[in-house]
């Protein structure tokens, strides 16, 4: 059975955190293709108003078109190209479709994991797919809370991985606000690509 992996997200903008836990996720779970979903509308969140979809998907594209001649991973549309909320859910039933006979990984950070009963049809969910959890920090309480949680899904039937990567503690709201603050030194957090293209269109800086 193939293997699918994706890593759905706001990316806004994508960075160096997303770039190495998409990585080790596809080794680790022997992926056959692992798609990378920035979301049209985040169903959690602002809609970031600001920074059109198709900007966030093009920052993803160019990060990992890089990966190209190595692994199969891709920026998929397939979220930015429908109208409204993008729910995981409606994206699992449209890739079940496309992939019939593969087995879904959905990769999440701890923190969108520990928020997982909040999705729109949580229960279907956690039958449509094997949820992989990544460290998002070296926060003993955080994974505390992490084990235990996956401990109760597992007892009830569901499958739920994790990671086990070395943390990467940086966020997409810090990097906006060192951009908007005029801070592009920004190389340890953000590829080389997809800091020229922030910097060249003047993304995230105040106008
Ligand atoms: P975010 O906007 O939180 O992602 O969205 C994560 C995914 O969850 C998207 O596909 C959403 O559509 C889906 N979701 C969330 C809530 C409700 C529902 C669906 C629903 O259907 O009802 P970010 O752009 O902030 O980050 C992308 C991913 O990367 C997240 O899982 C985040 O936790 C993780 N991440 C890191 N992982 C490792 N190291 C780091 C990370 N920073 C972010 N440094």
């Amino acid at each position: 059975m193939n293997r699918i992996g994706v890593f759905g997200g706001t990316f806004n903008p994508v960075h160096i955190g997303h770039e190495i836990a998409a990585v080790e996720f596809y080794g680790k779970f022997e992926l056959d293709k692992l798609l990378i979903i920035p979301a049209n509308i985040p169903p959690h969140k602002k809609s970031p108003e600001d920074i059109l979809p198709q900007t966030r998907f093009d920052m993803c594209r160019i990060c990992f078109d890089k990966y190209k001649s190595l692994y199969n991973i891709e920026a998929s549309d397939i979220e930015i190209k429908k109208d409204g909320v993008s729910y995981t859910f409606n994206t699992l039933e449209t890739l079940k479709k496309i992939y019939p006979d593969s087995l879904i990984y959905f990769l999440v950070g701890s923190d969108m994991f520990l928020y997982l009963e909040h999705w729109h049809r949580y229960a279907e969910l956690l039958e449509m797919c094997v949820f992989v959890v990544a460290c998002r920090n070296n926060n003993n309480t955080d994974r505390h809370e992490i084990l235990k949680l996956r401990e109760n899904l597992i007892s009830r039937g569901y499958q739920i991985e994790l990671l086990d990567n070395a943390a990467f503690e940086i966020s997409s709201t810090e990097l906006r606000d060192k951009i908007k603050s005029n801070n592009y030194d920004l190389s340890d957090y953000l590829s080389p690509e997809v800091l020229n293209y922030i910097k060249e269109r003047k993304i995230y800086v105040l106008q």
